[in-house]
């Protein structure tokens, strides 16, 4: 009996780590966020925010964005050029370690977001 709930204690475990798309059982899965390195923009958000991600490039991608938003850095440790007004399209950045933060000229602090860079 006691064998039995070790078991599926561990398969759940197993569940768990399978959701995490890079494997890396960081502990920052908490729902919110998570570790793509293409961040979605749509009306009128960022998905996913915050994001934690390897250091290199990330590529911001419009999808089903009726209406057009921009990416425009507020702080990091380096400071990317910001997106033009689109609704369409993709916009690839380059980033160094540290945290980012950025948000959409058009809709302002509602639609910003995070980026841990590792
Ligand atoms: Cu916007």
């Amino acid at each position: 009996m006691r064998l039995k709930h070790l078991a599926l204690v561990a398969s759940l475990a197993g569940l768990a780590a399978c959701s995490d798309p890079y494997g890396t059982g960081g502990g920052y899965g908490g729902g919110t966020g998570g570790h793509l390195t293409t961040i979605t923009v749509s009306n009128n958000f960022f998905n996913p925010t915050p994001d934690t991600v390897p250091a290199g490039g990330v590529t911001f991608s419009w999808s089903n964005a009726s209406n057009k938003h921009t990416v425009t850095w507020d702080s990091g440790p380096t400071t990317p050029a910001n997106s033009s007004t689109m609704a369409t399209g993709t916009f690839p950045v380059t980033l160094a370690q540290g945290t980012y933060h950025y948000h959409c000229t058009i809709h302002g602090a509602p639609m910003s977001g995070t980026i841990v860079v590792q």
